[in-house]
């Protein structure tokens, strides 16, 4: 069986459209949305909004890791916007999932990032699009199970939840086959963005998961430019499906 597996595809529609190519099924482990492009400023639904040169502004503030001012920043800027903020973001992000959902293969089973908005997602799934969180299912006889989202930060990125949350989703998959997170398990070189510089966050739970129940695999995403790409713990190899929006190819897997 092959899986095609795609991950922080971050508005990359058009190479979307052909990921499933020759494949059984693809999984997609989220971040469709494209909020700020650190490598095009111009992109992104913040650019979108306020042009490039306040886009230019806020990743610089971001970059030098000043997120106070960033934040405060951001809140000039939304408040800049006529009325309430909220139906121009939800307007640019329903403009968004409509392009990547339409252009989305299926068969494709699909957890969220924590660049994504999961109430919205079912306005646009279409047949054979599975969305699962904490939940596991069954590919060609091989058990998936998929834990989606991201743990809180200073990023304050959408879809953020609590730790013992995150656990939950964990534990309520159990043992698997192939175990399919936005985020990585917490190990510093998993973790570490070699452009960016800094240390995403990686769960506790998934790396106690992997200790506990041995799945073949664990597919994630999340950090765009990792330090390392893969890692082998005990008999589980920890593999991360690499930055869509970047290489507009899928991670494949043959099982
Ligand atoms: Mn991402």
């Amino acid at each position: 069986m092959r899986i095609h597996v795609v991950s922080d595809v971050h508005g990359r529609a058009e190479a979307l459209r052909n990921a499933g190519d020759g494949a059984d099924a693809l999984v997609c482990l989220g971040d469709l949305i494209l909020f700020i492009d650190y490598s095009d400023h111009g992109r992104g639904i913040f650019a979108d909004l306020f042009g490039q040169e306040n886009a230019d502004h806020f990743i610089a503030l971001r970059t030098a890791k000043r997120f106070d001012e960033a934040r405060d920043f951001s809140r000039q800027m939304w408040s800049s916007l006529d009325g309430d903020a909220w139906p121009h973001i939800e307007k640019a992000v329903r403009k968004q999932y409509a392009e990547l959902f339409d252009a989305m293969p299926a068969p494709a089973y699909l957890t969220y990032g924590n660049v994504d908005i999961p109430r919205m997602w079912q306005d646009y799934l279409r047949p054979g699009h599975r969305v699962l969180d904490g939940e596991v299912a069954e590919i060609g006889g091989v058990r998936f199970g998929f834990v989606g989202g991201g743990l809180r930060t200073v990023y304050r990125t959408p879809n953020e939840i609590d730790d013992e949350e995150f656990a939950a989703k964990v534990a309520a998959v159990g043992e698997v086959d192939v175990l399919c997170c936005h985020i990585p398990p917490a190990v510093p070189d998993l973790l570490y963005d070699t452009v960016a510089r800094r240390f995403e966050r990686g769960s506790e739970a998934v790396l106690e998961a992997i200790r506990a129940t041995s799945p073949r695999y664990v597919l994630f995403g999340h950090v765009h430019q990792p330090l390392a790409r893969r890692m082998r713990i005990g008999k589980t190899e920890c593999i991360n499906v690499g930055h869509f929006r970047a290489s507009g190819k899928p991670y494949v897997l043959t099982i």
